[in-house]
């Protein structure tokens, strides 16, 4: 059979955070579309967005409008894709699904190239993207998994607000703004736009992000920890996640405190180890000041780390500051680079 050239893609939620940096990617990585289908709510249907200087309009998303489409790319929250994956799979797309709905379904693979590309070859239609600070941290720690073994991992995360949708960075320029204005501080939005109370992000940081479980901890938390052990098929992992908010617009930030079983292991061996490996920016040199911060990982597709101390009391522990764009590694870049590399192998 011949080799097809140029898909027919199609992004759902594509007037939302992700969705825009969906396009600037598909963009900038000269995807090889041969046309693009641009899907949201009724709410925005019409509007026009502007895609390699040709203006596309936006069509409300219902199960036809995957006939034909070879590769759709969802980002518009976990309900949409529940009614429409399914539907855009059974017509014969690939769906790269950017929310919860499906990524701990046993029969749906959850993929970071970097960490478990081959997981692609056993795809039933649906491949689901992992959460942002999900994928950050796996990209980190796989080498070391590789080199060394993991048994435990201890995160805290500072999170951006670009993870929790427009409405969010809207909210914190206006708070920011009102708040230096000795202006009235509205809430509405974080840290669940759904839920009874809300309060202010600027100039705070909040230790609450998604919903609260029976056991205490949030379903971001709870997404972090059942996700990482999927992606590196390490069920016996034991993980713990702490997920904060913080005034900042883009790029999360990760305290990681991981436990390899290797003995006798040393700092510089790990920055050697990361400095060589894929996705990876070691920026790792205090006597420079030189470490990651979000600001200057916005934009930027690679996961970066620095800050890698040994434990002053356990041989096997290790500290490390991980930082990434939460909308391009985050989601965005993961999908489309999904997609390239079922391109690369034939599965589309
Ligand atoms: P957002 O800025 O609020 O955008 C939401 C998008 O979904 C808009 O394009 C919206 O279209 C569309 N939408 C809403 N309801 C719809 C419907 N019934 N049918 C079709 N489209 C609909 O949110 P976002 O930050 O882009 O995030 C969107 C989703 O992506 C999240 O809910 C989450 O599941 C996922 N996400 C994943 C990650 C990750 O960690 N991988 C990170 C962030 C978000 P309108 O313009 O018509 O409203
Ligand atoms: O809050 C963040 O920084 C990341 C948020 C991701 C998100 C937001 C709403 C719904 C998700 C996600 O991808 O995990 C979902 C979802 O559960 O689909």
């Amino acid at each position: 059979m011949e080799k097809k050239q140029s898909f027919h893609v199609a992004v759902v939620g594509a007037t939302g955070a992700v969705g825009e940096q969906m396009l600037n990617t598909l963009e900038k990585h000269n995807f090889p579309i041969g046309k693009l289908s641009l899907l949201s709510s009724k709410r925005s249907a019409g509007k026009t967005i502007l895609f390699k200087g040709e203006e596309v309009t936006v069509q409300e998303a219902t199960p036809e409008s995957f006939e034909g489409v070879d590769i759709a790319l969802f980002s518009a929250g976990g309900s949409v894709s529940k009614a429409l994956a399914p539907e855009a799979a059974k017509r014969g797309a690939i769906v790269v699904d950017n929310t919860s709905a499906f990524r701990m379904d046993p029969n749906v693979p959850l993929v970071v190239p970097e960490v478990n590309e081959k997981d692609l070859l056993e795809h039933n239609g649906i491949i689901a993207n992992p959460n942002c600070s999900t994928i950050q941290m796996v990209v980190a720690l796989e080498p070391l998994r590789q080199a060394y073994g993991l048994k435990r991992v201890i995160v805290s995360t500072y999170q951006a607000v670009s993870g929790a949708g427009a409405s969010a960075i809207e909210e914190l320029n206006e708070q920011a703004q009102a708040a230096l204005n000795g202006e009235e501080v509205k809430t509405n939005i974080l840290p669940v736009k759904s839920g009874e109370k809300h309060y202010q992000i600027a100039f705070n940081a909040i230790p609450q992000i998604d919903v609260f479980e029976e056991n205490g901890f949030t379903y971001e938390e709870m997404k972090m920890i059942n996700e990482t052990k999927k992606i590196m098929h390490m069920p016996e992992l034991e993980v713990a996640a702490t997920c904060v908010r913080l005034p900042v617009v883009a790029g999360h930030s990760e305290s990681v405190y991981v436990e390899v079983e290797k003995e006798g292991v040393t700092v510089d061996e790990i920055r050697a180890l990361l400095a060589d490996a894929e996705g990876i920016v070691l920026q790792d040199n205090p006597a420079e000041q030189l470490y990651p911060m979000p600001l200057y990982a916005t934009g930027k597709e690679e996961v970066f780390v620095g800050r890698i101390r040994k434990d002053l009391n356990n041989d096997k522990g290790f500290h490390l500051w991980v930082v990434s764009d939460n909308l391009l590694k985050g989601a965005a870049w993961n999908s489309v680079q999904i997609a390239e590399r079922l391109i690369k192998l034939g599965l589309v």
